[in-house]
């Protein structure tokens, strides 16, 4: 189903063809009341210009009243009409159908990252077929950004710290600009990307054909071995005097200042980023800081790599 102008059509499912419905009948409706403001305006200001001879007694007392009531009620009900036209076809926006294809979305200055279910990776682009739904969770490693694509009628703001959706239901193939429509910084006008709907057996060709990656846990196990980490948390390290790493994840620690924490993702993001933070008891505090060494995916790698260690003899109880 195609809508909205010709020389801009909806390249999505019917729930896009709406918004420009929305869109249009808003303009329509706000385009009446202001010509109809202003030929009052216009017509008033001719008809009692000082000097002419129009009447200008009191308003018959019983039609006032009942045309008072007449527009106030009829323009309540087109008002509650149009709250509900519109917050009916947003909040189908929030709730993709359950057989959606689930795609990720990491948003940082100034790119879109997106990772597909078969682990492959792409960025500035996205790659989707045409009619399956496609459900997008996004997350920002910085600012908040704002996944916003017109062909599709579909903009929603990423949040660090958090997740969101949506989703989208392309049914033509074509490649679409991608935007981000939230001010992000410098270069937030270069933050551009682009959707690529494919036919179903075209898209399952290309994922055939894409590098396939480790598993998380397998690209954080390279960077730990890359970073130089095992040096001294692995029990065979030249300079073996830091905690072992194995079976932490869930566990309570006890920090030099007496506090205890509890290991969870926030717990393995902080003592990586900024170890002097929550530093362990009983260790000398020569944790250097990777925080310029590793990016937001890097650390989302590494932290899987060091939930999937398992308790070893020797390590924690
Ligand atoms: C120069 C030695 C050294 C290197 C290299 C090193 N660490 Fe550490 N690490 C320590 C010491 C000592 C502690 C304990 C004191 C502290 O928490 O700061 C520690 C603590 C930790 C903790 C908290 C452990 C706990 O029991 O709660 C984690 C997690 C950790 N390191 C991960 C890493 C990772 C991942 C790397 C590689 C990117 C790394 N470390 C590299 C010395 C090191
Ligand atoms: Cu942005």
């Amino acid at each position: 189903m195609r809508g909205g102008l010709p020389i801009f059509p909806v390249e999505a499912d019917a729930r896009s063809v709406v918004t420009d419905h929305l869109f249009f009948g808003l303009l329509g409706l706000s385009v009446a009341i202001i010509l109809l403001v202003v030929s009052l305006v216009v017509v008033f200001s001719v008809r009692y210009r000082r000097g002419s001879s129009a009447k200008r007694g009191e308003l018959p007392e019983i039609v006032s009243k009942e045309f008072e009531i007449g527009w106030t009620v009829a323009t309540f009900f087109l008002f509650l009409f149009v709250f509900w036209w519109v917050s009916s076809s947003q909040l189908s926006g929030f709730k993709a159908p359950a057989n959606a294809l689930e795609i990720h979305v990491v948003a940082k200055q100034w790119m879109w990252k997106t990772q597909h279910p078969s682990g492959v990776r792409e960025i500035n682009a996205l790659h989707a077929p045409t009619g399956v739904p496609v459900r997008l969770v996004m997350t920002s490693q910085d600012v908040i950004h704002s996944f916003y694509v017109p062909a599709f009628r579909m903009k929603q703001d990423v949040l660090p710290g958090r997740y969101t959706e949506t989703w989208f239901k392309a049914n033509r193939p074509g490649t679409y600009p991608l935007y981000c429509a939230e001010y992000c910084g410098t270069d937030h006008s270069q933050m551009l990307g682009e959707v690529v709907v494919m036919r179903p057996a075209d898209y399952g060709r290309w994922t055939a054909v894409q590098p396939q990656p480790n598993d998380l846990a397998g690209q954080g196990g390279v960077l730990y071995r890359s970073l130089g980490c095992g040096s001294c948390h692995d029990a065979a390290g030249p300079n073996h005097n830091a905690p072992s790493l194995g079976g932490l994840y869930g566990q309570q620690v006890m920090l030099s200042d007496g506090r205890r924490a509890l290991v969870d993702e926030t717990f393995l993001h902080q003592a990586i980023v900024q170890p002097d933070r929550n530093a362990v008891a009983g260790y000398p505090a020569t944790m250097p800081s990777y925080a310029k060494a590793i990016d937001e995916e890097g650390l989302n790698a590494l932290i899987a790599y060091l939930k999937s260690l398992p308790a070893h003899a020797g390590g924690r109880s």
